[in-house]
């Protein structure tokens, strides 16, 4: 008995797919940027935004529509405006819901034609570096409200 709960409790652990947590930081060095500023996530990871410098954002666009709210029916995000700094610990927690690319920016300012933007699991055609390219000269806004993820602490 004891050993076939032991080989349950082994096969639970190594067959259950565990939720990564990815931690992308905002204004890391006072910098207008995401970093990293590309991850690789599965469904079920969450993104973890941390607010380490600045004053920032984190939204999601659309690929084509560089610095514009996400144009889909579901799934987009928008976080709060956050005063960033070392000893910030408020974070926005989003919960990845497809493996297809999803391009974010910061909508203060013009922190995204500057290239404040990131992707999660950009393709070869669709890249951070191409969104940033695009984002140039661009006007950024943002929903008006927070949304599609959750405000806490670290
Ligand atoms: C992913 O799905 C969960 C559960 O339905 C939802 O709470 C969350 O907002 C979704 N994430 C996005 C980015 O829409
Ligand atoms: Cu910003």
């Amino acid at each position: 008995m004891l050993s076939r709960l032991l080989f349950l409790a082994i096969s639970l652990s190594t067959t259950t797919v565990r939720a990564a947590t990815i931690q992308i930081n905002a204004g890391e060095g006072n910098k207008l940027t995401f970093t990293p500023d590309s991850v690789k996530a599965e469904v079920g990871d969450v993104l973890e935004f941390h607010f380490v410098g600045g004053f920032h954002d984190a939204v999601r666009g659309d690929f084509d529509k560089p610095c514009q709210p996400f144009s889909g029916a579901a799934g987009g995000f928008a976080s709060d405006r956050v005063q960033g700094s070392a000893t910030n610990n408020k974070v926005f927690r989003v919960t990845v819901n497809t493996t297809d690319p999803i391009f974010f920016y910061c909508s203060v300012g013009a922190h995204c034609a500057n290239g404040m933007v990131g992707a999660v699991n950009p393709t070869d055609d669709q890249t951070v570096a191409a969104y940033a390219a695009a984002a140039k000269g661009k006007t950024a806004s943002r929903p008006t409200d927070t949304f599609g993820g959750v405000t806490g602490t670290a």
